[in-house]
């Protein structure tokens, strides 16, 4: 009798653990179409505000407001270790990064200037030195571009770090912003038409080209690869729209009639920031084929 009672509670407490077990699972694990599994991390604690994410391979920068004003840290995914770069007392902001190299705009000498800290060698370098304001730097390699107003309106100037050299990409007066950099291939916003279009500038050929047509506007372009991608208005609110270099074509990438903003773009994935659920979600495009 005795031995009876016990397999019956052995029995019930074994399809009670297994019960509980695979509902935990699929509580726990939310799968994707693939399969996979969307794994989060929190990659900063600090009570103070971070923001402006910057990331390449296992590298993380971002802007930081932990020392009473803005300074830039970096994580490390593959030593989970965080480390301040910058410590001036001023401004240090919009990061990005390409291998060992960090660059930014700071406003230590009264004005915005570009400098770049080197991972490799832990060397802080001035990039830039004009009066005016330089600012939201992007870098590929050993190129650094951003935005200028030396000339009293914003051009695009670049810095190569081989040859030591700096170089206006545009000298036009008309509005202009946000460049982007891939091999030889530099983008950004442009005004001179009277609305703004994507503009491109061919390193190897020194020549540029009109990318965007339409009366409307086409901001806030990333060139990855053969692709350029950017925020159009042409349809009455904001859409995500795409260039390929291969095919010189143009594809509408969202048509929600709600805003899709600030894109990018990394191979075969597009990532924005979306207002269709009546509030900003991410949502990713990615091109199967
Ligand atoms: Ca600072
Ligand atoms: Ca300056
Ligand atoms: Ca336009
Ligand atoms: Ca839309």
């Amino acid at each position: 009798m005795t031995t009876q009672i016990k397999y019956i509670v052995y029995g019930l407490l074994i399809v009670g653990l297994t019960f509980l077990f695979i509902n935990c699972k699929k509580i726990s694990e939310p799968e994707d179409e693939n399969g996979g599994e969307w794994i989060e991390t929190q990659i900063t604690t600090n009570d103070s505000d971070q923001w402006q994410p910057a990331v390449y391979e296992n590298r993380i920068v971002w802007q930081d407001t932990r020392n009473g004003n803005d300074d830039l840290y970096m994580y490390d995914l593959l030593t989970s270790a965080e480390i301040q770069i910058t410590t001036n007392n001023s401004d240090q902001r919009r990061p990005a990064i390409y291998g060992d190299k960090i660059v930014w705009q700071d406003n230590r000498n009264g004005n915005r200037d570009i400098y770049m800290y080197d991972l490799s060698t832990s060397t802080e370098t001035q990039i830039t030195t004009d009066n005016s304001n330089q600012e939201q730097p992007a870098i590929y390699e050993d190129k650094i571009v951003w935005q200028d107003n030396r000339n009293g309106n914003e051009d695009i100037y670049m810095f190569d770090l081989l040859t030591n050299t700096e170089t206006a990409i545009t000298t036009i007066v008309s509005r202009k912003g946000n460049p982007s950099i891939y091999e030889d291939k530099i983008v950004w916003w442009d005004e001179r038409n009277g609305n703004f279009d994507i503009y491109l500038y061919n390193l190897l050929t020194s020549t540029e080209t009109q990318i965007t047509t339409d009366n409307s506007g086409q901001y806030f372009p990333i060139i990855y690869g053969n692709r350029i991608i950017w925020q159009d208005f042409r349809n009455g609110n904001d859409d995500i729209y795409m260039y390929d270099f291969l095919t010189s074509t143009q594809t509408q990438i969202t048509t929600n009639e709600s805003a899709q903003q600030f894109p990018t773009i990394y191979g075969d994935k597009i990532v924005w920031r979306d207002q269709r659920n009546s509030n900003w979600d991410i949502y990713m495009a990615e091109l199967v084929l």
